[in-house]
């Protein structure tokens, strides 16, 4: 069992709900009395603070999206005066303005806490070595793990992305115990090691804390293997807080305990805005119960999963959310036919000569959507595949159509010719014009 603030996890649900309602009616109360935004978007939609009286009335208040966020860039969406905000962060996206949030002192001790509860609950404790390779800067990931270890009074190796030969050395040097990051960039550094001859079998990992970005099951056991340490997935997202919002337990890594002391999560059905029941997979909706600067009311994640409230073996009562399979606006549709980036990144792991480094490019040619997913062969089954190529090729191919009914071009091409990143993979490339 961890041992960082396991209380507010394992809350009997009537008390967690009770605290819920609590925190949502102050925090309601403050938007709409410090943030235009909010009030005259409650107003127009006839419902005010006092209408919440139970939880169930959280389904009266609109949705907040985040074309609502780039509305009010840079700060208008804030809920305190700038005096009182220590930290800003911004996520990139890849059309249009950032989404800018920010972080009072007392945010910033929240968000510390939850990422250094995350820490305990993937397996950490005060006597472990953190290496971070989450990036530092606007982006959450390094800043939001770094502050949790030395919450948790671990200690932490902050190497961020990038420079990764020296990443492996300070691996050997340091002995970290514990390893964060993309699982991409993961991915990555432990193809570095194996140019330079270092077997992860002889360094000190117990446990990963790997998130930031969608990942298969498949991608989980590769990293497992090639890392020698448990695999942990955790989620999160600027405008919500970043990394801490979620996180799988070291104990079953099936489903991310959401914490609920914090966040109020429901699914809902993209395209109506209906909340859907417990166990339907929808997108992703977060309130945060705590949050002064910059608190958010059914802000739309575009993440899709389901929410599991199956009790768990580790004693946490927080409900679980199933491995997001993706956004809905990265999913593709390929003559009609709906594709998440992972399902793909499922279908080719199941075929040994290649590896998990992949790019799917879309194009319009007529009328006509296509596909291709460009796919490293190993370099292990480099010059066997090379002589079987196309036999290779048409099999991943058939692959794709059986479990996903979409028809793909797949094209093998050589060990790392595909761009690696330093953070968030690329998966996709979208040549139609919109
Ligand atoms: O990615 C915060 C984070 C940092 C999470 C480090 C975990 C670890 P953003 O850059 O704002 O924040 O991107 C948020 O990334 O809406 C999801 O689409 C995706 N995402 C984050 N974690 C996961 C995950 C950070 N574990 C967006 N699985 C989210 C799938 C994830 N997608």
């Amino acid at each position: 069992m961890p041992i960082f603030n396991i209380p507010f996890e394992t809350l009997p649900r009537e008390e967690l709900e009770s605290l819920q309602l609590k925190r949502l009616q102050t925090t309601i109360e403050r938007v709409y009395a410090n943030v235009p935004f909010y009030r005259e978007s409650f107003d127009a939609h006839g419902v005010s603070p006092a209408d919440i009286t139970s939880l169930k009335d959280l389904a009266r208040i609109p949705f907040t999206t985040k074309t609502d966020l780039r509305d009010n860039y840079p700060y208008d969406l804030f809920a305190v005066p700038m005096q009182n905000v220590v930290r800003i962060h911004a996520s990139s996206g890849t059309t249009g303005k950032p989404t800018v949030v920010g972080y009072t002192k007392r945010d910033i001790d929240t968000w510390s806490e939850l990422m250094a509860r995350s820490l305990a609950a993937g397996g950490g404790t005060p006597d472990d070595i953190i290496h971070n390779a989450f990036g530092y800067g606007l982006f959450t990931g390094g800043l939001g793990a770094h502050y949790g270890a030395e919450k948790l009074g671990a200690s932490v190796i902050p190497v961020s992305g990038g420079n990764t030969k020296r990443q492996i050395t300070i691996m050997q040097d340091f002995k970290p115990t514990m390893l964060t990051g993309t699982p991409s960039y993961i991915l990555h550094l432990a193809e570095v090691a194996d140019e330079m001859g270092v077997s992860f079998e002889n360094l000190s990992f117990k446990s990963g804390i790997f998130g930031a970005e969608p990942w298969s099951e498949s991608m989980r056991s590769e990293l497992e293997n090639k890392l020698c340490l448990r695999a942990i997935d955790i989620y999160g997202l600027s405008e919500v807080m970043g990394p801490g919002v979620s996180i799988e337990c070291y104990e079953e890594q099936a489903g991310l305990h959401i914490f609920e002391d914090h966040f109020i999560a429901e699914i809902i059905d993209p395209d109506s805005g209906e909340v859907l029941p417990m166990g339907r997979t929808g997108e992703l909706v977060f309130t945060s119960l705590t949050k002064e600067a910059f608190p958010v009311i059914r802000y739309r994640t575009k993440d899709i999963t389901s929410l599991n409230p199956e009790p768990c073996s580790c004693g946490r009562t927080h409900i679980r959310m199933n491995k997001p399979t993706g956004r809905s606006d990265d999913m593709l549709i390929i003559r009609g036919v709906n594709v998440f980036p992972s399902q793909i990144e499922s279908v080719l792991m199941e075929t040994p000569e290649i590896q998990p480094h992949y790019q799917l490019v879309v194009d319009r040619k007529g009328n006509l959507d296509t596909l291709t997913v460009n796919v490293e062969i190993s370099e292990d089954s480099f010059s066997d595949a090379i002589k079987n190529l196309q036999r290779l090729e048409s099999k991943i191919s058939d692959n794709i159509k059986e479990y996903l009914g979409v028809s793909a071009q797949v094209k093998l091409v050589e060990p790392k010719t595909i761009e690696r990143s330093q953070g968030k993979a690329v998966r996709v490339i979208d040549n139609r014009e919109i």
